[in-house]
């Protein structure tokens, strides 16, 4: 795997599946695979649940991460090629990228959509210069468009908890105060899309996601309608796609609350985390035993390992 962005990137899924519940079951069977190799994750943004399971994933194989702050403890990069650097950025990616490949053995980015551009979000155009100038494999730990080791996180989640051979998955948007990214939705979608589900996307109209993500997915505009037999229910906000990074809409009436979960079949709640109380999900569903949001931020370990795994097993 010389990159993971897309589900594709980890082939069959029910292989992927197994690995993971072998890696869950004995997190350290790999630790010599990782000896003498460096892995640097490198954050242009904010991260709780990346920053720390990407690491312990790392240390469960054995290998050594370094973690960068870019904007805290580094020089502030320039990202947009061609510019005059006049401004406030003092190195370019471009050298700065095969710098940080001399130094390790793989590379994670976490470089969030700026939602101002998107051409620029949705060409990948920083991880797609690290995939380029780099020569390490590169992993999405949220970039432009994608947070696959999210979404894996996610599949393992579900599988784990599913009774049904085709559980029902309904992914919800619903209100948040601030412009979020669309990486979150865009991987559950591909994801889901590629597992064996039925999957329902439900929004407010404005709000539907790009094409090549949303897929043959069903669209259901009526939230209570999308909710009706579900199993699981996936909870996110996102900015418009079409008018671009834009909020649309702060109807509260889409905060999940148990009027929703009435209807479903006792759905379990998921959600990637970091979420607002009571603006996405009410404090009810969150708290309920159905809630699978800690179990399913494990999983973020399990996930990560897997990519890590195989990435080292073709170094
Ligand atoms: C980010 C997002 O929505 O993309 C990260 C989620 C993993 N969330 C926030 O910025 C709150
Ligand atoms: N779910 C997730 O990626 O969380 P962080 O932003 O805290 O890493």
């Amino acid at each position: 795997m010389k990159s993971f962005l897309h589900v594709q990137d980890i082939g069959p899924l029910e292989a992927a599946l197994a690995e993971a519940a072998d890696v869950k079951r004995n997190p350290f069977a790999w630790k010599s695979l990782g000896k003498n190799k460096t892995i640097i994750l490198i954050f242009f943004n904010s991260s709780l649940r990346t920053r720390l399971s990407s690491q312990k994933a790392a240390l469960n194989l054995g290998m050594d991460p370094i973690v960068l702050n870019v904007n805290g403890d580094s020089w502030k990069l320039e990202t947009e090629m061609g510019v005059v650097m006049d401004g406030d950025k003092p190195e370019h990616l471009r050298e700065a990228i095969p710098v940080i490949g001399s130094y390790c053995d793989i590379i994670g980015v976490r470089s969030f959509a700026g939602l101002k551009d998107r051409d620029f979000d949705y060409n990948e155009t920083i991880i797609n210069q690290f995939i380029e100038y780099s020569g390490k494999p590169v992993i999405s730990l949220e970039s432009g468009t994608v947070h696959p080791c999210q979404a894996f996180a996610d599949l393992i989640t579900i599988r784990e908890h599913s009774t049904k051979k085709r559980p029902k998955v309904v992914m919800t948007w619903a209100p948040h105060p601030r412009a979020l990214p669309h990486a979150v939705p865009n991987s559950f979608a591909e994801w889901m899309n590629a597992a064996d589900v039925d999957f329902v996307i439900t929004h407010p109209r404005g709000y539907e996601l790009a094409p090549e993500f949303v897929g043959e997915a069903e669209v259901e505009y009526d939230q209570m309608k999308a909710f009706e037999g579900a199993d699981f229910i996936y909870a996110k906000n996102w900015s418009s796609y079409t008018s671009y990074g834009q909020i649309l809409s702060d109807d509260r009436s889409w905060t999940v609350s148990s009027r929703q979960m009435a209807v479903t079949d006792n759905a379990f709640f998921m959600h990637c985390l970091p979420v607002r109380r009571n603006m996405i999900v009410t404090d009810e569903v969150i708290d309920s035993p159905r809630s699978l949001v800690i179990p399913e931020a494990a999983n973020r370990v399990v996930s990560a390992q897997v990519v890590m795994k195989r990435m080292l097993e073709e170094l």
